[in-house]
Order: C-alpha cells, then sequence, then structure tokens
C-alpha cells in the first residue's frame, strides 16, 4: 500500500491538466490550513501525477488501501480521533503510530476536529471515478458521417479530456461505435472492468457483465460532466454483444439508410441495440467507454425491499394466480411477495409501501415506494430476475396505466383469470421510464413477466 506522505520543508509546486479534481481540492486546502502555521507546506504533485497508475493515486486517509475513503475509512478514524493534544489510543488493530501516520492530515500529532475537516475533503465514497472506466453519453451530437466507426473514438476523447476524464496522452477512451471493419467490443478490448458513470454509479464490473450476461446496473443517462441527458437516442451501429449491426449508415459515410441505436435510459441489450433510425435525421450522440483500468468493481449495494422479474411467463387464466407465480420465482430468503399488478378491486399501489426503498436483487436502487406509485422516473429499471438473471428484454403485464387505480375488465384480462379478454395492459422492463408500466397493450393470450415486490 503506498502512502500518500507529502514532502515537508520543500517547496513543490506544479498544475497538471490531467489532475482530477480530488487532487486540486486536496491541495487547494492544505494551502488553506498552512496558513496558520509558521511555514506553507505543499505537498508533491508527485502525489497527483506521474506514476503509471495516476489515475488512481493513493490517499493518506485509506486506511484499509482500497484506493477509497469511504466509511469504512471513518470508522478507523473515528477510533483513532483523541481531541486536541491527546495522543491517540486506539482499539486494534490500529496503533498510535498507524494513527497518526494515516488520519493526523496537518501532521500536527493529534487526530481532531481539524483532521476531520481534512478527511471531509478527501472523502470519495465507495466509488471513486478516477480509478475506474468511465462510461458516458456524449454532451454534443456528431454527424452520422464522419467516416467510420474509428472516426468518433478521437471525438470521445477530446469530450473525456475536456471534462478531466482522461490519461495522459488524451486516449483512454474508445467510442460505442461499430461498422463493417471495426466493432465497438474490439476496441473496447477484453482486459478493461470496472465501469462507472461520471457521477460514481456504477454500470457493469466485466465486459462479459456489459455484453453477455445483460446485467446493466444503471443506465449510463449521463454525460461527461456527471449531468443528466435524459431520454436521448444514441447512435451505436452495435447489437447488444458489441458487435457490428448491419445498420451503420453506410459505415458512418453516408445520411442516407438507418443506423441501430440504443436508448440512454435503458438497460439491458436495449442500452446500445434499442431500435433503428433514419440517418437522415442528422447528428447524433455516443457512448463513450474508457479502456485503460482493470480495477474489480465491486458495487455498493442499497438496504430495501427487493423488487424483481419473474423468470416464468404468466398467461392470464392458466392455473397461477400472479402472486403464487411471484412466490415461485422469488430470490432465496425473501419472504413473503406478491406481484405488482393492477387488480379490479384493487390498484397495483397497494401492494408497495410509499415509505420503503425497493431495490433489485443485485443491490441496485430502483426507488422508493413514492417514486414507484406516481411512475415517475427510477433510478434503475426492474430489470434483473427472482434468480439474478437479467433478460435482454421483456415485456411485462401491470393491468392498468398508471398504479393508483384498480384495474378494469379489460386491462386485466379480466381480474387475470381469462385469455380471451380483448387486451391488457402491460410495459417493458427494460426502461428507467414510464414504459416501465404502461408501455404495451397485449392480446390477453400472451405469456408475459410479472413485477414482484417483497411485502
Ligand atoms: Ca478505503
Ligand atoms: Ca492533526
Amino acid at each position: 500500500m503506498g502512502r500518500n506522505r507529502y514532502h515537508r520543508g520543500h517547496l513543490f509546486f506544479a498544475l497538471d491538466k490531467s489532475n482530477r479534481q480530488w487532487c486540486d481540492t486536496m491541495m487547494v486546502h492544505r494551502l488553506h490550513r498552512r496558513r496558520s502555521g509558521l511555514i506553507i507546506t505543499l505537498f508533491s504533485i508527485f502525489a497527483c501525477s506521474g506514476s503509471a497508475d495516476a489515475q488512481c493515486t493513493p490517499i493518506q486517509a485509506d486506511v484499509n488501501g482500497d484506493r477509497t475513503v469511504d466509511s469504512v475509512d471513518y470508522a478507523a478514524f473515528a477510533n483513532c480521533m483523541a481531541g486536541p493534544g491527546a495522543v491517540p489510543s486506539p482499539d486494534s488493530p490500529m496503533t498510535p503510530q498507524s494513527c497518526l501516520s494515516t488520519f493526523d492530515l496537518d501532521d500536527d500529532g493529534h487526530v481532531d476536529l481539524f483532521d476531520f475537516a481534512d478527511f471531509q475533503d478527501t472523502y470519495t465514497g465507495p466509488i471513486r471515478v478516477d480509478c475506474y472506466n468511465v462510461v458516458f453519453v456524449s454532451s454534443q451530437a456528431f454527424p452520422v458521417n464522419l467516416g467510420s466507426a474509428v472516426a468518433y473514438d478521437q471525438k470521445c476523447n477530446v469530450l473525456a479530456t475536456t471534462a478531466g476524464l482522461n490519461n495522459s496522452t488524451n486516449n483512454a477512451f474508445v467510442a460505442w461505435m461499430s461498422d463493417a471493419n471495426s466493432s465497438a467490443a474490439t476496441r473496447l478490448g477484453t482486459t478493461a472492468r470496472g465501469f462507472v458513470r461520471p457521477d460514481s454509479i456504477p454500470v457493469a464490473d466485466t465486459i462479459q457483465s456489459l455484453l453477455t450476461n445483460n446485467g446493466i446496473l444503471n443506465a449510463i443517462h449521463v454525460n461527461e460532466f456527471g449531468h443528466e441527458v435524459g431520454s436521448v437516442v444514441v447512435m451505436t451501429g452495435t447489437n447488444a454483444n458489441g458487435t457490428s449491426s448491419s445498420f451503420a449508415c453506410s459505415n458512418w459515410t453516408s445520411t442516407t439508410g438507418s443506423a441501430s441505436v440504443g436508448s440512454a435510459v435503458a438497460g439491458p441489450g436495449a442500452w446500445t441495440a434499442s431500435g433503428l433510425v433514419s440517418c437522415n435525421q442528422g447528428p447524433a450522440r455516443i457512448y463513450c467507454i474508457e479502456k485503460t483500468s482493470t480495477r474489480i468493481l465491486i458495487p455498493p449495494k442499497s438496504q430495501g425491499k427487493i423488487i424483481f422479474l419473474t423468470n416464468s411467463l404468466f398467461l392470464p387464466g392458466i392455473s397461477h394466480t400472479p402472486d403464487e407465480v411471484c412466490a415461485g420465482d422469488r430470490p432465496a430468503g425473501i419472504g413473503t411477495v406478491k406481484a405488482l399488478v393492477a387488480r379490479t378491486n384493487a390498484p397495483a399501489a397497494n401492494v408497495l409501501d410509499p415509505e420503503s426503498v425497493y431495490i433489485r436483487p443485485d443491490g441496485q436502487l430502483v426507488g422508493t415506494g413514492a417514486v414507484l406509485i406516481a411512475a415517475g422516473e427510477l433510478q434503475s429499471g426492474i430489470w434483473q430476475q427472482g434468480n439474478g438473471s437479467y433478460p435482454p428484454s421483456a415485456s411485462v403485464w401491470t393491468g392498468q396505466t398508471n398504479l393508483t387505480e384498480p384495474g378494469n375488465l379489460s386491462s386485466t384480462c379480466s381480474n387475470w383469470t381469462s385469455t380471451s379478454s380483448a387486451a391488457g395492459v402491460g410495459g417493458f422492463s427494460f426502461t428507467t421510464q414510464l414504459s416501465w408500466w404502461n408501455g404495451l397493450v397485449k392480446s390477453c393470450a400472451t405469456a408475459m413477466r410479472l413485477y414482484c415486490v417483497e411485502q
């Protein structure tokens, strides 16, 4: 574990445009803290750059060496804090010396509230963006005829550099664009792992989870600055498995024909391949993906009630009720679950608690009960089955266009008892937008999945 000890009594100062914000913040703060002392000591710029791992440098207050400063480190800090003028007397495994070397951030020989202020400034949370591969939607739209898929890589790298996300050689990113000569997956390579949004939200750990298992943890609807872009169409020319689709505006040379696109608010499969658009619709946004980090991403898990998709398909009128199908497909260790469907005598909202938080089996936040009841935009979609798998695209029975009113005989396929009713209401599991609930109308003779919620 490298420790970020700075050089005392020497004046080092340099600016490095590739530095991440946390470096800059830390430097400014140290300058400020030292103005009240006898000398102003600047820590070496080598704390922020100059090594092969320049994008994920050690931080002094990182006691467990995982390069993040988070609640684990805070617990150790609290154990060390003895107050002004006192030598730390921590519980094991910390020692007075390890407390001082890790948490005496202003080097005055004790761990006190001044160090706590410094500690807060270095706090990164469990996902430190500069330690992982960043994935974003371009803030700008680009012409569909730049000449090749590869030509968009440079656009991504310019955006990433401007946003302070790129490496020192400004080539860490590839555009998620494919054509007959180059696929996005090939340019991404096979060794990269740990993909996160610029706002520290996890997307996927491995390329396999991204492209093979459809395990998209959160949709990629933020740009390189971490700002929301909403429900935008993103041109890709790329299939769900990362290979080249047949539709790519004539290898990105023409404004005629059509192109495969993804949806920035979508998860499994549809994030890269949700449909086709005409190339004559003009410039479009692109996804950009960093490829240099090989750090394992362990996504933080939220606490809450489980909400999941059935892996079984439910056919109205067949022997099981929606609740029985949900019970049969619930994750191990989960107690009572109910189907999130409208019934003729009850709205779907009756099985939700507005005060509760709902999470997928993988621990990713879906939303509060209040947000779900309002059919609001989800933090992440309900696109994981109770058994942990992520179906690429799933249609789901819901029974009403909103969650606050009972269904009627038609919208609920006769309260889920008849395949002969004309058509019922359902949604698409792959999106975080309202169509997760009411995006489709289907013949009641259709077998589809169900959303299920822990009670
Ligand atoms: Ca840590
Ligand atoms: Ca101190």
